[in-house]
């Protein structure tokens, strides 16, 4: 069993820890010595380091000490300066979302099975727990959902029978400052003898009051309940003529004596949509459900949205929630498990498109964090083993979300490897254009949704194209993409009025939005003079390049082994898909357009 990062770490951790406090001093033990520990309850998070005689003085509050202990580790392994005055998190909940089912799968997971469960029960090796909860606290992760938000039978049970195991589970990441969230299913009543799940009727507020008071009294530091509904078949409130105010506020009234949060998705939308109607656009619907109900949810409930209108695509631009809702408490979703960009197989490294959206939507606009889960049982934790960065990095920019991307990828490659300074600047380049280059032999100039259905890798234009998902490039031999205007779908019209002018105008629109926003014909000039065609070829010609280049300079970097041999096999395979990507659209828009390639570069009749 590796530990990610850290691998100066080498001790497991003992299973006799209660407390943050318990394991700081544990940890601290294994890099510097002496380092005294004074605990500062009003701290909280927070944490204070100084250097003291030939040692240091860690202060802060029960998880701030451990919290500091980390940073203490990093800033010496990393032979960086010691963060100066107190340190506390910019976001209060920092979360990874697991999509773990019961039966051991995990929904888009591309990391082996369940670290947790198995066979329909919890099942798990508590050292391995262990040695997650040290992972995720080293970065600052404080809250992980534990079940899949899609609720398969019987995760229902994680509330009801199954408490004593959840409890139990708490109980081993509990002195890692992380503490649990549950995804609920809004139905349940109905599965258990109530003949209605109505958020307005007084049995079912009952019921979930029990219930709520049930798993409080078994897991006292609950973080709450995670709510996927009335979205891809998943009830809701919905269905009893109800909206989802009215269905969040029912179950966070529940939660509330207790203080936990009702984080409610955002992501709603109709997936059975006629691909024949024009007069509908999946990126509207999130919009046109919460705007109206701005205002109407109540304190502890957090509307979590990803980071996109559509659901991590390559290039999205950022949902137009985050600039309209005015009095809803939100919380910011990201996928680290990388579903649509590159599976843990090809290289993608995510914190540059983390910064870029806090930076469009202001970072103090959410008040949460989450992402889903990388993680899985493999070896490894993560399939890929740079996939670990996205997760080591996801945590230090909840933390802090002004951190530099090229700063964490630095941070996380001298941690992990032992390199020359000259590998190491390889290794963050190397990572750090991996997602310009994704982009360019996949989805470039924003279109989305040209990946093969349902596995979503590998390249397949007309896959999503008559499908009822809402997810149409409406690719012709003239032109390609929505217009997405107020001339056309209006989602454009979403934005604030600046912005929306930007969008809406393909001189004004950024290029790499330009086919999400705007149907064009192929002879469209863009900005440099070339044609919109040639700009697809040279794109994805270019991008499989950059690829090969990747595949040189991963090779000159000698990693240790067994990484080495697992990033080349992986690699070679990112190469195939990068070639496949390539042929396959430019062979489509080759096609359609009879335009020929003026490089003549080889275009697969
Ligand atoms: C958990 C996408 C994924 C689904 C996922 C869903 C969601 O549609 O493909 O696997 O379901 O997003 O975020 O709820």
């Amino acid at each position: 069993m590796r530990y990610a990062w850290l691998p100066m770490l080498k001790k497991p951790v003992p299973d006799t820890l209660q407390r943050p406090l318990d394991a700081a001093k544990f940890e601290a033990r294994q890099i510097a010595d002496p380092v005294c520990f004074a605990l500062e309850p009003a701290l909280g998070e927070g944490y204070r380091i100084e250097k003291a005689g030939d040692g240091y003085t860690v202060a802060g509050g029960e998880t701030g000490v451990l919290y500091g202990a980390y940073a203490l580790i990093r800033a010496l392994s990393c032979g960086e300066a010691l963060p100066e005055g107190v340190q506390r998190p910019y976001y209060p909940l920092r979360m990874i979302n697991c999509w773990d089912n019961m039966d051991g799968s995990i929904e888009r997971g591309y990391a082996g099975r369940s670290l947790w469960f198995e066979g329909d029960a919890f099942h798990y090796d508590p050292a391995r727990i262990r040695q997650l909860g040290r992972m995720l606290a080293s970065v600052g992760i404080n809250v992980l959902c534990v079940n899949n938000v899609n609720v398969h039978w019987p995760a229902q049970q994680l509330i009801g029978d199954l408490l004593p195991d959840l409890a139990a589970f708490a109980g081993i990441l509990r002195p890692f400052g992380v503490r649990l969230m549950v995804s609920v299913d809004f139905s349940m009543p109905l599965q258990c003898g109530l003949d209605t799940a109505d958020p307005l009727d007084s049995r079912v507020q009952a019921w979930w009051k029990q219930r709520a008071d049930a798993v409080y009294a078994a897991v006292p530091d609950l973080a709450g309940f995670l709510v996927k509904a009335d979205s891809e078949h998943r009830p809701g409130p919905n269905a009893y003529g109800r909206d989802h105010a009215q269905g969040a506020n029912m179950l966070a009234r529940a939660l509330a004596p207790h203080g936990g949060a009702l984080v409610w998705r955002a992501f709603v939308y109709n997936c059975l949509q006629d691909w024949r109607d024009h007069s509908v656009d999946r990126p509207c619907a999130a919009y046109e459900t919460y705007m109206p109900l701005d205002g109407s949810f109540d304190d502890n409930v957090i509307l979590q949205i990803k980071n996109g209108p559509y659901d991590f695509q390559v290039r999205e631009p950022e949902s137009p929630l985050f600039f309209g809702l005015r009095h809803t408490p939100m919380g910011l979703e990201f996928q680290l498990a990388q579903e649509y960009t590159g599976q843990q197989i090809d290289l993608y490294a995510m914190p540059p498109l983390w910064r870029e959206v806090t930076d469009a939507i202001g970072k103090d606009t959410v008040r949460a964090i989450a992402a889903v889960s990388n993680l899985g049982r493999d070896e490894n934790w993560f399939g890929h083993p740079f996939a670990a960065l996205n997760l080591f990095a996801f945590g230090l920019f909840a933390w802090d979300p002004d951190g530099d991307p090229a700063a964490l990828i630095r941070c996380w490659a001298r941690m992990t490897y032992a390199l020359t300074a000259d590998q190491e600047a390889a290794l963050t380049d190397l990572l750090l254009g991996s997602r310009a280059v994704y982009e360019r032999y996949t989805a470039p100039l924003g279109l989305c949704w040209m990946v093969r259905p349902d596995k979503h890798y590998g390249p397949s234009p007309y896959g999503y194209e008559f499908q009822a998902w809402g997810t149409y490039n409406r690719a012709d031999r003239d032109a390609v993409g929505v217009d997405r205007s107020g001339r056309g779908t209006g989602y454009a019209c979403q934005y604030p009025p600046e912005l929306a002018e930007r969008y809406a105008d393909p001189e004004k629109c950024p290029e790499n939005l330009l086919l999400f926003f705007h149907r064009l014909p192929y002879g469209f000039v863009m900005r440099d003079g070339r044609t919109l065609i040639q700009r697809i070829y040279d794109d994805h010609f270019e991008g499989a390049q950059q690829a090969e280049a990747m595949a040189r300079t991963l090779e000159a970097l000698e990693l240790p082994e067994p990484d080495r041999s697992e990033a080349a096999r992986r690699m070679e395979k990112q190469l195939i898909n990068a070639r496949e990507w390539r042929d396959v659209i430019n062979t489509f828009f080759h096609r359609f357009s009879g335009a020929a390639d003026e490089k003549g570069r080889v275009i697969y009749p």
